[in-house]
């Protein structure tokens, strides 16, 4: 097939599921093309069967706000015609269902047809503003195949959307070759040197991520065991994730590494990662680390316990419990006959749910059913 995919570049966890696809798809010999305002991280490489379109936003005095839906959907429109793509795939609603419902709509909606998949604050957070409701509640119900990455979203989508159409839930998934316990790049020696714990949180440092408390959970653990924190990820957030870290006098042992494209050799020094989100609609970052064997110690909220297993591969506690929290993670970090089985369970876990040869098969399958329609 020949398929569009439009996304956000930056490192996000939808853009990485929507490059991530692009590979599967041209690795199972689709031609893909990525219409963005940027080259997605994962695929600033060459691959066989992906080409790259950037889209160009004109500038004028007049545009307080340039229009970049437009030059999307203007950009999807000469995409789809030169390459005669059968399919455009929207990642995040937010806007890009909505460019490609008017690119449809341009290049005759008998030749083109439209899949948005929601991510999760596409609908959480700014989809559910009244600034954008209406255009995504229209992008959703007018697209010919929709899908939500957990079933927490889907019920989600219903229940704030109004939605009675067929949504499919298709998983995230992973890459278990590439994210394995087996990888040799660890450089734990590097981030703990006398053998201290190694925590690590990854985010893009959005107050819905709650940093501030993986600080707090990690402050408690090194007051019990010698331990590190790595913190993955750049955003808002940061500075006040630094101040916290200087007041907590925590500075010797957090190390902030920024944005970083190689999680999987981050993941592979970590003993435990945290994630104590307000809301996650799926959680790729637990789902990263227990297919390198590493269990999770995160918010009982929204997708997650559709990855997280609480009390085989990690544990699963309301949002802000940071006391109940720093002692799960303890219990992790001290019992090591607990932490092989909980080990052993995420990578099973990862392997046997939500592996890419299983996944990305149920995208397949979806084009094909809308094509045939
Ligand atoms: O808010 C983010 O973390 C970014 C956002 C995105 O779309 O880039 O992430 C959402 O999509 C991810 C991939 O499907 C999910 O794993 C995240 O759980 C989801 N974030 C939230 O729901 C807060």
């Amino acid at each position: 097939m020949r398929i569009g995919i439009t996304c956000y570049p930056t490192h996000g966890g939808s853009g990485v599921v929507a490059s991530e696809l692009a590979l599967g798809l041209a690795e199972r010999g689709h031609e893909i093309h990525i219409v963005s305002y940027a080259i997605p991280f994962r695929l600033s490489a060459y691959h066989e069967n992906v080409f790259i379109h950037e889209v160009e936003v004109a500038s004028y005095p007049l545009f307080k706000y340039p229009p970049y839906a437009l030059s999307l959907a203007t950009k999807l429109v000469d995409v789809v015609l030169e390459y005669e793509l059968e399919v455009i795939h929207a990642h995040y609603a937010v806007p890009h269902a909505a460019s490609a419902y008017l690119a449809k709509q341009i290049v005759g909606p008998h030749r083109l047809k439209t899949v948005t998949t929601l991510h999760g604050t596409d609908i959480t957070l700014v989809g559910a503003d009244i600034s954008f409701y209406r255009v995504v509640q229209f992008a959703i119900e007018n697209s010919d195949g929709v899908t939500a990455v957990s079933n927490y979203l889907r019920q989600r989508t219903i229940d704030e959307f109004h939605i009675s159409r067929e949504m499919r839930v298709i998983h995230n998934f992973i890459d278990t070759e590439r994210y394995t316990p087996e990888n040799k790049e660890c450089r734990r020696q590097h981030f703990a040197p006398n053998g201290e714990k190694i925590l690590m949180h990854a985010s893009n440092f959005r107050p819905v991520k709650r940093v501030g408390d993986v600080v707090r959970i990690f402050d408690r653990v090194r007051h019990e065991i010698p331990s590190k924190l790595l913190l993955v990820g750049e955003g808002p957030e940061r500075l006040f994730v630094q101040q916290l870290v200087k007041e907590l006098k925590l500075v010797e042992d957090v190390v902030f590494l920024g944005e970083l494209d190689n999680l999987e050799e981050i993941l592979n020094c970590a003993d435990l990662v945290v994630l104590p989100s307000e809301q996650e609609s799926f959680g790729l970052t637990a789902l990263e680390a227990h297919a390198c064997s590493v269990p999770v110690i995160a918010a009982a909220v929204g997708g997650l316990p559709e990855v997280v297993v609480d009390g085989e591969t990690g544990f699963l506690l309301p949002v802000g419990d940071i006391h109940e929290m720093s002692k799960k993670a303890l219990s992790l970090l001290t019992d090591l006959e607990l932490d092989r089985t909980f080990r052993k369970c995420a990578r099973k876990r990862a392997l046997e749910a939500f592996d890419s040869k299983r996944i990305i098969p149920q995208y397949e399958t979806l084009y094909e059913d809308i094509l045939g329609e």
